[in-house]
């Protein structure tokens, strides 16, 4: 898929029109991309985040991005793996597809997105995987204003993982 494309970055530095936050219901911020996206956008995005009152894993909220190169911020809670028998793919999958519909709404064109809840919520990469990249496919192929989806990825092991899921659905796996 043409308008998917993966890579291994910072997703505080893409030059896009949204980024998304693999943020916690509070809203509040934390660590790992969370806390990366708002040391770079500055304390004005806590500031809009705290009049959001927190959103329920699996939906999304948007703000401004203040002092990043994106004009806006998508944040979602992602859900914490908990063996996969309480709707985590669903939830995860609606993450994606709840990100798009407001990037859509909001006339974005070009979107990234971080590996929602693989790092300290646990769900397994490989999983995960076919869950962004097929959601976002289906997304694209109804959605033609979306002109580019970039999947940033921290390490090279996770870009591995994302550039595999592509391939699969490239190939009709
Ligand atoms: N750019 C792109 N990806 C990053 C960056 C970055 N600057 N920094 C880390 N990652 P995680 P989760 C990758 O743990 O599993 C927070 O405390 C990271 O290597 O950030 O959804 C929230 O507040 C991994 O591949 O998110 C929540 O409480 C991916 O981003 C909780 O963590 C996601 O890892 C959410 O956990």
């Amino acid at each position: 898929m043409a308008r998917i494309e993966i890579v291994q970055g910072d997703i505080t530095k893409q030059q896009v029109d949204a980024i998304a936050n693999a943020a916690n219901t509070t809203l509040l911020g934390g660590g790992g991309v969370d806390g990366a996206i708002h040391r770079a956008a500055g304390p004005e995005l806590l500031a809009e985040c705290r009049t959001l009152h927190g959103c329920p894993t699996g939906e999304a909220k948007i703000t401004k991005g203040y002092r990043l190169p994106a004009k806006y911020v998508l944040h979602t809670p992602g859900p914490v793996w908990h063996g996969g028998q309480n709707d985590e793919e669903e939830l995860l999958a609606s993450c994606y597809l709840s990100c798009l519909c407001l990037a859509s709404e909001y006339g974005c064109r070009t979107v990234a997105f971080p590996s929602i809840s693989t790092g300290v919520y646990h769900f397994p990469l490989e999983k995960a995987t076919r869950i962004a990249i097929g959601t976002i496919a289906v997304y694209l192929r109804e959605h033609p204003e979306i002109e580019l989806v970039r999947m940033v990825c921290f390490d090279a092991r996770t870009k591995e993982y994302y550039d595999a899921a592509l391939r699969a659905l490239e190939e009709g796996a």
